[in-house]
């Protein structure tokens, strides 16, 4: 089943670099407009491969994404294969478990395999006739004069070829990316954060899932932090974060329960005790690192997508969705300008740089915030306090991870709009209490009273100033200076 495109008019050649999550997409984009795209991936075709290594399991797929994947009409296709999340679950350090819903009914984000989307994609990517997945081709290196690219198989053959567009989807250690690093007025900065993760499965109990599937199950812990994901075949996969130096103090079996049982009792039966001491060191901990570059492109020649032009850290669930996003906001501009390279791709930088740059500051913003103090209690408090300000007002008051996770708001927009939610908020309540000041002042002063009728009952002073201010997590909310 082969899909024809116009491709009478244009022959160009498209080669894609990277067939992961971004790659395989962006091959159905530039299949879609006619191109004659080549696809490079260094690994083995993973529909055949028996294991797959890599990195996460599952992912968390929202609106962003979803927007990208309904452009090449496999939305519904990999919603059937996901699983809604309606809300976060946060589990306390004393076992108890409280539900914070993530916006109104029906708004949800969906766990999803990445491995199985990833297959998803390039089979789709398969169905366009001018389209062709090349794997076991790894770029070794390309010349950003001639746009000649030299790609390296396993069994060590060399292979030369060109294209008329590079589009550069190899991940965060892009191969494409080198080139860029050549370039005069080239910016890139990189850093690696001091957390680790590592991923540890609970398994189906009686074919069961053994917790709530439909949520983002969360551990806050300040330090350490763990969240578990559902799977389709009932298993949830945990991804616990902590810094290196902690995962590098637990070398036993043993000490691996001892720390469950300081910072994640409920987990452990869940996991269960022989399997965590055994999955504890079956992978070393992983590194997260935080990439930012500019431009995306040079020339007419080549342009950088997903994690190659921004790798993030996971603390917005964003990585994905925001490579996703790329390429959706790519082919706009080549919509708008005629797929002319020469202007298409400085428009791209333009448009798209400050928007990731906007998404990695948050994502590492949020990582500080988590570690610096976010325990269950607060968790739970400003998460509530966001949807009830929303509640509220609606059109005026929009917590940031809703515009993040459940509109296509540009990033950077986003941000502006937290900023000054921040000011408003604060502002009213300057407004309120010196209102509340002076109201009171103007009474006192209109009926002066002797000073022994002014002592009333508590629960009269108390209904006076209930109705007088906001409620009291409001007031406290206000004081505590955030509004994300
Ligand atoms: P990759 O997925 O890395 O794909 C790159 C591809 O290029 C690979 O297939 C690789 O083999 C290939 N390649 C590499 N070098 C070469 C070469 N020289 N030649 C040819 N091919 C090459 N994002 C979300 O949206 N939601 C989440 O919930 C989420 N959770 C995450 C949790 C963790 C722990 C981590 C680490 C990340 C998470 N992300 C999440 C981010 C997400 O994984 C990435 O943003 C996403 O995988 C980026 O896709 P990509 O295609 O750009 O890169
Ligand atoms: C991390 C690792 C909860 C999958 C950020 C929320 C994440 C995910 C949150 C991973 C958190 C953190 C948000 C979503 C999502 C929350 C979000 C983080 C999915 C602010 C597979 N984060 N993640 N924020 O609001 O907007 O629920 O590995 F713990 S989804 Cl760190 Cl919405």
């Amino acid at each position: 089943m082969e899909k024809s495109t116009d491709s009478s008019k244009k022959k160009k050649v498209v080669a894609v670099v990277g067939g992961g999550l971004v790659g395989a997409l962006n091959a159905c984009f530039f299949a879609k407009r006619g191109f004659d795209v080549h696809l490079f991936e260094s690994r083995d075709d993973i529909r055949q491969a028996k294991i797959v290594k890599g990195r996460s399991i599952n992912l968390s797929l929202s609106h962003r994404g979803r927007q990208s994947l309904k452009h090449v009409g496999i939305e519904e296709k990999i919603i059937s294969q996901g699983i809604p999340m309606h809300a976060r679950m946060i589990h306390s350090l004393n076992g108890v478990q409280s539900p914070i819903p993530y916006g109104k009914k029906g708004q949800y984000i969906l766990s999803v395999d990445r491995a199985n989307l990833n297959k998803e994609l390039l089979t789709e990517a398969e169905t366009y006739a001018n389209n062709k997945l090349n794997f076991d081709h790894k770029l070794q290196d390309w010349s950003a004069e001639s746009g000649l690219m030299t790609f390296i198989s396993p069994d060590g053959s060399r292979k030369q070829i060109e294209a008329d567009l590079i589009v550069g989807c190899d991940g965060a250690f892009s191969a494409v990316r080198k080139q860029f690093l050549r370039q005069s007025r080239f910016n890139y900065s990189q850093t690696y954060i001091p957390h680790g993760y590592m991923e540890l499965t609970m398994p189906p109990v009686n074919g069961e899932f053994v917790m709530k599937p439909n949520f983002l199950h969360i551990w806050p812990r300040n330090t350490f932090m763990m969240i578990a994901l559902p799977n389709l075949d009932k298993t949830f996969t945990c991804t616990l974060f902590m810094p290196f130096e902690e995962f590098e103090k637990i070398t036993k079996g043993d000490e691996v329960i001892t720390f469950f049982q300081k910072y994640f009792p409920d987990a452990i039966p869940l996991i269960g005790v022989e399997a965590l001491k055994i999955d504890y060191f079956r992978l070393p901990a992983q590194a997260m690192v935080s990439v930012k570059c500019s431009p995306y492109h040079i020339g007419d020649k080549c342009v950088l997508m997903g994690d190659a032009a921004h790798a993030v850290v996971p603390f917005y669930g964003q990585g994905m969705n925001a490579g996703f996003e790329d390429c959706i906001v790519f082919d706009e501009i080549m919509e708008q300008f005629n797929e002319d390279f020469s202007a298409v791709l400085p428009e791209y930088t333009r448009v798209r740089v400050p928007d990731n740059h906007a998404i990695a500051d948050l994502a590492m913003y949020n990582y500080v915030e988590m570690r610096a103090h976010v325990n269950t209690k607060w968790f739970r408090f400003r998460k509530n306090v966001d949807n009830i300000l929303h509640f509220l007002m609606p059109k005026t008051i929009i917590p940031l991870y809703t515009m993040v996770t459940f509109t296509r708001i540009r990033y950077h927009e986003a941000v502006n709009h937290w900023h000054w939610q921040d000011k408003v908020i604060n502002r009213s309540l300057l407004f309120a209490a010196t209102g509340a000041i002076l109201g009171v002042s103007v009474l006192l002063i209109k009926n002066p009273q002797p000073i022994n009728k002014l002592s009333i009952p508590t629960e009269k002073m108390w209904n006076k100033l209930a109705a007088l201010g906001p409620p009291k997590y409001l007031a406290t909310f206000l004081t505590s200076n955030c509004s994300n």
